[in-house]
């Protein structure tokens, strides 16, 4: 897959690649990643790429020309149907489901605003589709980019071990996960719970699948009503209610 991200913090981006499976995935040749600064395609002297927003108000908004001249460089340079994806507040949430989409295509490249925002004329004729990471405020689009690129290439194949692959379609998808525990068997009076310890791996499967269930419900409940659950899945959620008195 190719990727291009145009920023004028390249080099705040490519830290994604100094570290596990995004690195990897570039050094196995599964991921090209590239970037365009829109700073390169500036005219003037000062290289501006922001300017003050007409109707005035506080911040900069980041010019049409340079950004537009990057985007375009951007795709001369990338498999046709690839999508110009902005990184923005007023974009649709991002999740699983379009990291999935994402990791079909043959390439895409992202568009980080800095400033208050883009001038909207760019956004109406370059870009396809616009992307938030929800309701919080970061300071520009670099990390928002970062943390898409890192969903999509765990997704793309050869990327991830076959053990960690088969788990993203396993019974338990698209719920929280059960709680984990390591050696010690007991640390500061806190112990691991019987069962992990037991050895019978049905019994195991059955208390991690309650354990993630009963978390889902408590704590993302929005999780849960998405995923209609089936018959099994209700009852060992009814269990993790019971032992816990919550019903
Ligand atoms: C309400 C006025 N501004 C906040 C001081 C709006 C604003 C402008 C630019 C808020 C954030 C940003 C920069 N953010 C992004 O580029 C961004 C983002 C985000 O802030 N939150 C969640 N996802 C994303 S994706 C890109």
């Amino acid at each position: 897959m190719h990727m291009q991200v145009v920023t004028i913090f390249p080099d705040m981006v490519n830290t994604v690649v100094e570290y596990g499976v995004v690195g990897r995935a570039v050094e196995r040749g599964i991921l090209t990643l590239q970037y365009q600064d829109p700073r390169r395609y500036t005219t003037d002297v000062h290289r501006t790429v922001d300017d003050r927003p007409y109707g005035g108000g506080p911040g900069m908004v980041m010019k049409y020309e340079p950004a537009a001249a990057a985007i375009r460089a951007a795709r001369a340079s990338m498999p046709p149907g690839s999508p110009v994806v902005c990184l923005s507040p007023q974009g649709a949430v991002f999740d699983q489901a379009v990291a999935k989409r994402y990791a079909e295509l043959p390439g895409i490249i992202f568009l980080s605003g800095r400033y208050e925002g883009i001038d909207e004329r760019l956004i109406e004729s370059e870009v396809d589709e616009e992307l938030s990471l929800g309701d919080f405020v970061l300071s520009g689009g670099e990390i928002a980019a970062m943390a898409v690129i890192d969903a999509v290439v765990r997704l793309l194949p050869g990327v991830l071990g076959d053990e960690s692959s088969a788990a993203q379609d396993s019974f338990m998808s698209g719920l929280l996960d059960c709680p984990h525990f390591t050696r010690p068997e007991e640390v500061e009076g806190k112990r691991v719970p019987d069962i992990l310890l037991s050895g019978d791996h049905a019994k195991i499967e059955r208390w991690r699948c309650r354990q993630a269930l009963g978390r889902s419900y408590l704590r993302r409940p929005d999780l849960v009503r998405k995923l209609n659950l089936n018959v099994e899945q209700k009852q060992l959620l009814d269990e993790f209610l019971r032992e816990n008195d919550l019903e």
